[in-house]
């Protein structure tokens, strides 16, 4: 058995168990109330959700098991001392809950490489069968569906497996499909830029670095920055609604590319992954509007505009977070390192001067803050990856490493459906005694 899979067996036997007597013993003790407000403004803060893969912290941000962002890039493995760790790396941390080390590592980029090898022809039929106007998500998201086709999991399922074996197949798909997504991404990336012309996977190389390399860009520098952004995208906790789509979608035993797939569509939206090239409009609209050297009276004028419209900042906000997103610091930080007289990061850097201000001036935006999104689209544009429409493909490939292995813990703890209630307008006034 491979040794990833071994240790999953005996962790997730142990915390399994733990979770059953954790409910026998605690299953009526009550931990939180919830308010009216809470369920009408998009059940925000309400804790219903199991997640072990990363917790968020309003304040301090995003913590994967227990490393925030720094601490990850000073512990998971890397391949050079000075570049960015292996997001295989962080699977397996989210995943085990322990940093692993370098043979870990490498174990899992060959047996990646090697299930990417693997990849049904009509993934690619149905890729082609749609115009190369298709938003790279519609065309992102249909081949996912169609690898389907080969789920261990629907497979095992209808050959009568036991529900304590779900974890299983569910891992062996899970792992084909992670490693299948760089190979899928990079074709509609090169199907829809740069006229079909193919790159083949590289075996030798890492997950990430393959997925540069078969988009066409073989420098370490870009391969660093792909490293950089598939960690930082991995996961969110469990709420977010690419997360929570696909463990809910997961508790009807749909197989994991359905489930992912679902997650994925949530992604799509503006208000979610989408944001990244929201953000590339805006940016866009701001500098045909006035020029690329904007003062920040200027842009404070056009982020008022925008609001007058009718219409969100993007980039800025969030759901949890109050700070800014060490997500945005960290590739700001980068950007600084490396990139620092970019012009597009001058321009983030003055509108991180500018739009927390606006954005407060309103009374309601609960967090004026970036997000993730406010700089990932003009960092990859000032490293030459300049088409937009591919960002939230990337954002996807990186989001499966989270929301996936928190799918195999799902069949791990024998997650029930999620069947939540819901009740008419007329219930509620009723229940709070509304006149
Ligand atoms: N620009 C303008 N208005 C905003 C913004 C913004 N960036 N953020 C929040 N608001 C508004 C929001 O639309 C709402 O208005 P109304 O009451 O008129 O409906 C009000 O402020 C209160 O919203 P919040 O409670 O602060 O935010 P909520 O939790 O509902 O939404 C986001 C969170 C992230 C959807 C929201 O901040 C937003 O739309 N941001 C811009 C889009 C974006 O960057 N999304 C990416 C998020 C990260 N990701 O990758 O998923
Ligand atoms: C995410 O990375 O999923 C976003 O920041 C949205 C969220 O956490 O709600």
């Amino acid at each position: 058995m491979d040794p990833v899979k071994q240790k999953l067996k005996e962790v997730g036997s142990k915390r399994a168990e733990q979770l059953k007597r954790l409910v026998a013993e605690h299953g009526n003790d009550v931990i939180q109330e919830v308010t009216l407000e809470q369920v009408i403004s998009g059940m925000k803060g309400i804790v219903a959700l199991l997640t072990d893969t990363s917790s968020l912290d309003p304040e301090e941000g995003i913590r994967f098991r227990d490393y925030s962002i720094p601490e990850l890039r000073q512990h998971l493995p890397k391949l050079k001392d000075d570049g960015e760790p292996l997001p295989e790396g962080l699977f397996y941390l989210m995943l085990l809950g322990e940093i692993p080390d370098r043979a870990t590592v490498d174990f899992i980029s060959r047996d990646w490489a090697r299930r990417a090898a693997d990849i049904p022809g009509h993934a690619f039929d149905v890729i082609n069968a749609l115009p190369k106007s298709a938003h790279p998500m519609i065309q992102f998201n249909t081949a996912i569906l169609a690898m389907s086709t080969q789920s261990h999991f629907r497979k095992a399922y209808m050959e009568g497996m036991d529900k304590k074996d779900y974890w299983d197949p569910m891992y062996e798909g899970v792992n084909d499909l992670i490693s299948r997504l760089p190979v899928i991404a990079a074709y509609i990336y090169r199907r829809v830029f740069h006229n079909e012309k193919y790159i083949d996977m590289d075996p030798s190389l890492d997950w990430a670095g393959n997925l540069a390399h078969m988009m066409g860009y073989d420098s370490e520098e870009i391969k660093r920055l792909m490293r950089l952004y598939m960690v930082l995208h991995a996961d969110h906790e469990g709420g977010n609604v690419s997360a929570h789509t696909t463990h809910l979608v997961g508790t009807a035993l749909s197989n994991p590319y359905y489930s992912f797939a679902a997650g994925m569509n949530g992604l799509a939206g503006p208000l979610h992954g989408m944001a990244n090239q929201e953000v590339m409009v805006w940016l866009e609209q701001l500098i045909a509007e006035i020029g690329d050297n904007p003062t920040k009276e200027q842009i404070r004028e056009y982020a008022e505009n925008t609001l007058k419209q009718g219409r969100v900042i993007p980039g800025y906000g969030h759901a949890v977070l109050r700070k800014t997103d060490p997500r945005f610091t960290e590739q700001l930080n980068f950007a600084n390192k490396y990139i620092p007289e970019a012009p597009l990061i001058k321009l983030v850097r003055n509108i991180y001067e500018v739009v927390p201000d606006v954005l407060r001036s309103t009374g309601k935006v609960k967090n004026p803050w970036p997000n993730v999104d406010a700089i990932s689209g003009s960092l990859l544009t000032s490293y030459g990856i300049t088409e937009h429409p591919i960002y939230t493909v990337l954002f996807g490939v990186s989001r499966s490493l989270g929301v996936l292995s928190s799918l195999i813990w799902d069949r791990i703890y024998g997650q029930p459906l999620e069947r939540p209630s819901s009740k008419s307008l007329e219930w509620y006034m009723k229940k709070v005694g509304f006149k």
